[in-house]
């Protein structure tokens, strides 16, 4: 029997990592709560260190949060969530198609560095043209290149990577995020990969607490003064 499950999640409007694991437990049916440490608040300061072992978000608990069991780190969260849910199909059931979910999630996991600096999740602010820089516009293009074959081998019909959503979705809603605010130009199959993305269930629900949001995180703010 599964025990009470937390999510420890950073702030909705620029916590790219915290959206993956929520939005796709959200979108499994998978029950959980969620506490939130708000970037440079008090509560961060007071409660990071008893609640996160790497002092990262997102950490997924099993029990009391700070008190039962902690797996840290997105990719780890995600093998936790398929090993406590097997019937969920957190990856998709063919082998070599869940082979090529994870091949995807793993390589965007160690790289596309100039995409994610010059393009930081920021759901709430609009900033058409920034960012476009040649080095992140052939990360984009390899990222979308990746995105059309998997869908031409493995998605069918659907709106998805493969044959239904999984964790390979989940991880690039921030990416379908990131190009909703900086809006770089993308060929037809990304823009309709992105647009089924931004349209699910959970995105939805966690952007419309983003834009809720009012903190300033000047990390994540490259293009704004701070109010
Ligand atoms: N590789 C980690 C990255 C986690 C991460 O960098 N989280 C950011 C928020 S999105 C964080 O906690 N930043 C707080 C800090 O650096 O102090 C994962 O996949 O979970």
């Amino acid at each position: 029997m599964t025990q009470p499950l937390t999510l420890v999640i950073g702030n909705k409007n620029y916590s790219s990592w915290s959206l993956r694991p929520w939005a796709l437990m959200t979108e499994l049916g998978i029950p959980f709560a969620e506490r939130m440490l708000k970037f440079d608040s008090e509560d961060w300061d007071e409660n990071i260190a008893g609640l996160s072992p790497t002092r990262l978000v997102p950490v997924l608990w099993e029990g009391e949060p700070g008190q039962g069991f902690a797996t840290f780190d997105t990719s780890a969260i995600v093998e936790r969530l398929g090993d406590l849910y097997p019937d969920r199909r957190v990856w998709p059931a063919d082998d070599r198609a869940r082979a090529r979910a994870r091949s995807l999630v793993a390589t965007f996991h160690s790289g596309f560095a100039a995409l994610r600096s010059a393009m930081p999740m920021n759901i709430r602010s609009s900033y058409p043209g920034k960012g476009h820089e040649p080095e992140v516009m052939a990360e984009i293009d390899r990222l979308t290149t990746l995105w059309r074959d998997a869908r031409a081998e493995f998605g069918g019909e659907g709106s998805f990577l493969f044959d239904s959503y999984s964790a390979a979705d989940a991880c690039f809603l921030p990416v379908a995020s990131r190009f909703a605010t900086y809006e770089p130009p993308l060929d037809r199959d990304a823009a309709d990969y992105c647009r089924a993305l931004l349209e699910t269930k959970a995105m939805r629900e966690w952007s419309e607490a983003a834009r809720l949001e009012t903190e300033f995180v000047p990390e994540d703010e490259p293009y704004a003064d701070p109010p």
